[in-house]
């Protein structure tokens, strides 16, 4: 047992940290009104190997592994939420990548996503298939000897600017089974954005509800084989809830810092309110809650890295820590009262920003279903 971070750990945190502390807070409030990420930030990510942190270096990536990824991720959601969530589904399609494409596939889009010149989406959502992805109804037909796919998504970030999309397609069977996976590139023809959500929170970061009309993509553009669609989504899911979980650590220590600032801060009857008890015992629960939710986080990042099944751990991780960083910002306004309520105070932000931690990604029920699956099972 040790909880000592390593020395590239330390240093990968440190410097998401001064990125999100000088590059991202400041700017987090103008770029939510402008809902519009600056791209020459997102670059900045990539310099600094923070858009494939866990992907070996001969690829591009960090190779700093699954745990510095989560340090990482903490870091860049403290700072600004929006950015947080595009560098989550971008390392998230460069190890998709690395796990399952072929040398080929690799070379030809890892190196990109990881200096930040090209954004991932993963394009598995539909608008009758979220929780139930085996039931997507996208369709790939053989065409000569590529592809042609049909159908539509939903809930894509990013799914706009995206320079790669993975997008899941059924290609056999009814079911999980009957599912494949596709690289098509953004701009494809056939690929059109039929809107863009006016959403709650991460109003910095684009979710595109895309259509797929007869969209061609050659032969050698499926992911892993025939049928292997599901196993790869889950796979890459697995990975994906631990980084959701780390952005809603991130957002959740950007409240409790305003909360614990404004409580020190605010005088009602003749003292700070940071005396009064109610509000102690806020700020105590909050630091239980986020220690937990972050120890839950790592130990699941620590078992990914270690190459053992974690699949119960990582829904663990994402159900905990998203439920505590909704009970953090929860508090976080409520100590800012009137003050929380409004736009000019962060809070009212991370609230807002915090809640889609407990949908996407997988929802807290589902979460809970597999978590009870993996104890009932045998
Ligand atoms: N890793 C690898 N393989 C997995 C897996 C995992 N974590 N979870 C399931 N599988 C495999 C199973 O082993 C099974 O394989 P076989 O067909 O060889 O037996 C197959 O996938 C089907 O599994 P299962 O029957 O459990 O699938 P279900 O349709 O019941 O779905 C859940 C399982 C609910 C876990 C899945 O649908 C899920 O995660 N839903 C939420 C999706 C989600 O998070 N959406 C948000 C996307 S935001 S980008």
């Amino acid at each position: 047992m040790d909880f000592e971070l390593t020395e590239t750990q330390r240093l990968v945190e440190e410097t998401a940290r001064r990125f999100a502390s000088e590059r991202l807070a400041p700017r987090a409030a103008e770029m939510e009104r402008q809902e519009q990420i600056d791209p020459a930030l997102l670059r900045e990510l990539g310099e600094l190997g923070l858009m494939a942190v866990n992907v070996p270096e001969s690829l591009g990536g960090a190779g700093a592994g699954a745990v510095a990824y989560a340090l990482a991720m903490m870091e860049i959601a403290r700072g600004c939420a929006s950015t947080a969530v595009t560098m989550a589904v971008v390392n998230m399609v460069a190890e998709v990548l690395v796990r399952f494409g072929d040398e080929a596939q690799r070379a030809r889009y890892v190196p990109r996503l990881a200096r930040g010149e090209m954004l991932g989406a993963f394009a598995l959502s539909e608008p009758d298939a979220g929780s139930d992805p085996a039931s997507l109804r996208t369709v790939a037909r053989r065409d000569g000897d590529g592809w042609r796919l049909d159908g539509s998504k939903q809930w894509i970030s990013h799914g706009d600017t995206a320079g790669l999309l993975v997008v899941w397609a059924r290609t056999g069977e009814a079911g999980s089974r009957g599912l494949s996976c596709f690289l098509v590139e953004g701009g494809a023809p056939g690929l059109v954005v039929s809107r863009l959500e006016d959403k709650m929170g991460l109003r910095a970061s684009h979710t595109a509800a895309l259509q797929l009309d007869g969209v061609r993509v050659p032969g050698e553009a499926m992911l892993g084989a025939p049928g292997d669609g599901f196993r790869i989504a889950m796979t890459a899911l697995d990975g994906g809830r631990i980084g959701i979980g780390a952005q809603a650590i991130g957002i959740a220590q950007a409240a409790f810092e305003a909360m614990t600032r404004y409580a020190r801060e605010r005088v009602q009857f003749g003292v700070p309110i940071a005396e009064h008890q109610a509000v102690q015992w806020m700020i105590a629960d909050s630091r239980v809650d986020r220690d937990a939710a972050r120890l839950l986080v790592l130990r699941a990042a620590w078992l990914k890295e270690r190459g053992v099944p974690f699949t119960r751990e990582a829904s663990m991780a994402k159900l905990v820590a998203t439920e505590a960083a909704w009970r953090i910002v929860n508090r976080a306004v409520q100590v800012h009262g009137g003050y929380g309520y409004i736009r000019e105070y962060p809070v009212e932000r991370h609230l807002r920003d915090a809640r889609v931690t407990q949908i996407y990604e997988g929802t807290s029920e589902i979460q809970r279903l597999v978590i009870a699956r993996s104890l009932l099972r045998g």
